[in-house]
């Protein structure tokens, strides 16, 4: 194999240099149709919404990152999401794990049951939970790994296997891992969305999605999806992702660095009452976390006790800026219970462990110390 390790994988994959001109950087395609010698003859390319070069790099490269055959992107992660449901029909089943992104409850909620889709909640951290909500039409066993916000964590391997002996696929939203750091195909999952506004296109400015499967006739009635439906990023999103994707190993390894040292920072802070961080020692999932995971991200979430004690410590951030999303090379912290997952009604919302006194942190790639002297001053404001 001539790129073997995974940062050289990203620099090459579709993005050899442009065979037209030997450019090192694969150029922007940004032509919406293609010339034709003939009727129907052309070189693989006829309109921009089927197919467009500059998209295409960015599903090799990432559908070569994730192990899979093909990938295929979207306008948003959402967009990517929906595609994959659209697989399903009126009548079938869905079991997806409690901790979701609320966006993804909500489009299940509030669209996708008005088409007979029935979809049942359950906590993924136990294998045998998920096996005794399977149900003889459930189709998709649906996760994210680790979820948002509470960074709990799903065995893949012992998921997929409830799948594959149920008649389902195993869909996990890889949104906060990244190939970088796990890779669910390979342990047997079918299909992995991404919102690639988060870590993959890491700098906070570009909105898109990708689904990623190994199975070939999947990726045929996706890409239909991608065609017949519309749901397509811009050439200009497609490559600043192939830009981004570059540093992906590298900025995985800062974020962790940074979210290891603030998680340990709040662990012995008076004021934090639960710090949410897979990478900790203690963590109750550690074991799977370092069988399934080889870098624990930049993301962790602090339990802080009350509504008012999450706002004073939001409002006194320095160096973080209070925003939705993740993954950027800048710390952003968030609110779930007023931000994210607002649109979980609020009894639910607290079942799930999402109070009002937490938040969440993701930590970019600036200096250590940096981050942790900001955490430790807000903590302090917090409790004052
Ligand atoms: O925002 P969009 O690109 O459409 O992606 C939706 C999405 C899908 N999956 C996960 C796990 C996500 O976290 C998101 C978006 N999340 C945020 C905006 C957030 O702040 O958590």
């Amino acid at each position: 194999m001539k790129y073997r390790g995974f940062a050289t994988r990203a620099i090459h994959f579709g993005q050899e240099p442009d065979s037209a001109t030997g450019a090192v950087v694969p150029p922007i395609h940004l032509s919406s149709t293609y010339a034709q010698e003939a009727p129907g003859q052309h070189r693989g390319f006829e309109y921009s919404r089927t197919n467009n070069p500059t998209r295409q790099a960015w599903e090799k490269n990432l559908a070569a990152l994730e192990e899979g055959s093909d990938a295929i992107a979207f306008a948003s992660g959402m967009a990517a999401i929906d595609a994959v449901i659209r697989l399903l029909h009126p009548g079938d089943y869905i079991v997806a794990s409690s901790g979701l992104y609320g966006g993804t409850v909500r489009l299940f909620e509030s669209y996708w049951t008005r088409f007979q889709i029935t979809v049942t909640y359950v906590d993924a951290r136990s294998a045998e939970m998920v096996q005794a909500a399977v149900r003889p039409k459930t189709r998709l066993l649906y996760i994210e790994t680790p979820t948002n916000p509470l960074l709990y964590l799903a065995d893949i391997a012992a998921l997929a296997d409830i799948a594959h002996t149920s008649n389902a696929w195993l869909v996990v939203d890889n949104t906060f891992a990244t190939p970088y750091a796990q890779q669910p195909l390979t342990l047997g999952a079918d299909i992995v969305v991404h919102s690639t506004t988060k870590y993959l296109a890491g700098h906070s400015d570009v909105i898109g999605g990708i689904v990623v499967t190994r199975h070939p006739e999947v990726a045929e009635r996706l890409r239909f999806l991608q065609n017949a439906a519309g749901a397509i990023p811009s050439p200009f999103e497609c490559w600043l992702c192939l830009r981004s994707i570059k540093t992906l190993a590298l900025r995985m390894q800062q974020h962790e660095r940074n979210a290891r040292a603030v998680a340990e920072f709040c662990a012995q802070h008076p004021a934090v009452q639960v710090v949410h961080y897979p990478g900790l020692p203690g963590h109750p999932q550690q074991e799977l976390a370092q069988r399934q995971m080889r870098n624990f991200t930049g993301m962790l979430s602090l339990e802080l006790g009350s509504a008012e004690r999450a706002t004073r410590f939001l409002t006194s951030l320095r160096v973080f800026t209070l925003a939705e999303s993740l993954g950027g090379v800048e710390s952003l912290a968030s609110h779930p219970a007023t931000m994210t997952h607002a649109s979980i009604p609020p009894d639910r919302r607290r079942s799930l462990g999402i109070t009002d006194g937490l938040i969440r942190l993701s930590c970019g790639i600036e200096d250590t110390e940096d981050l942790v002297e900001d955490v430790a001053q807000a903590l302090d404001a917090s409790c004052s």
